[in-house]
């Protein structure tokens, strides 16, 4: 397997934390966000949406979209699972993980930022503000589900790891990139924390990777 991969990258976060939970240890190729390397002919041929992550399987083929990956690399290598039993929880795990990634990342990755900068002439401050303002709409939203909900455990469903943890330590780690404080949302902060105790998800994390900084401010 190939992953195409940048430190920096929140959905390729997610990839790297299944892929280290399942065993599976693919050659990583480097996709420089910040040179733009996304936009080049050859990896615009590979994914056509200029986007990382997407993973090379081991018969060839390009798969894209890291929730689709991680419900793939669930699918072939099924344990540990990433999705609990039953549907209604199945449902809720993948609802939670969705606040995530369909809801809230897209609307702070740089082809956004770059946009608000370049196109609506957006100073920093205001951009930053744009970004620190979905980060916390769906920190909120996480916090109250899980907060109320019986079925939170030890992590985000009951006290096994689920695609849910992965989605919401993704945007965690993002919201720190961005200096936000977590205090106000305890229970995410929390089950934050037990993950990035763990191996897999403390491997992947974005500052582990090659060509990564110390630390980040935005
Ligand atoms: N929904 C996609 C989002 C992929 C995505 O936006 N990736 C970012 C990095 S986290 C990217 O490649 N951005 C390049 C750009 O915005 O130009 C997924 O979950 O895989």
């Amino acid at each position: 397997m190939k992953l195409y991969s940048f430190w920096r990258s929140l959905a390729t976060f997610r990839v790297r934390i299944a892929l280290n939970l399942k065993g599976l240890a693919p050659d990583v190729v480097n996709v420089d966000l910040i040179k733009g390397q996304q936009h080049a002919a050859d990896f615009r041929a590979l994914n056509p949406q200029m986007l990382i992550p997407a993973l090379i399987d081991d018969n060839g083929r390009t798969l894209f979209q890291s929730v689709s990956i991680l419900e793939y690399l669930d699918e072939i290598r099924p344990d540990p699972p990433l999705l609990p039993r039953e549907p209604a929880d199945r449902a809720r795990v993948r609802a939670l993980a969705m606040i995530v990634a369909c809801d809230a990342h897209p609307l702070i990755v740089p082809r956004v930022r770059d946009y608000l900068e370049k196109e609506l002439k957006l100073d920093e401050p205001t951009r930053l503000k744009w970004v620190r303002h979905w980060f916390g709409e769906a920190l909120s939203a996480l916090e109250t589900h899980l907060r109320r909900d019986p079925q939170t455990g030890r992590y985000c469903h009951g006290d096994s790891v689920t695609m849910a943890d992965i989605c919401l330590v993704s945007h965690a780690v993002g919201a720190k990139f961005f200096e936000m404080d977590l205090t106000p949302y305890p229970t995410v902060a929390r089950i934050v924390d037990t993950c990035l105790k763990e191996d897999a998800f403390a491997r992947a994390h974005p500052l582990k990777q090659p060509g990564a900084p110390q630390s980040v401010t935005h």
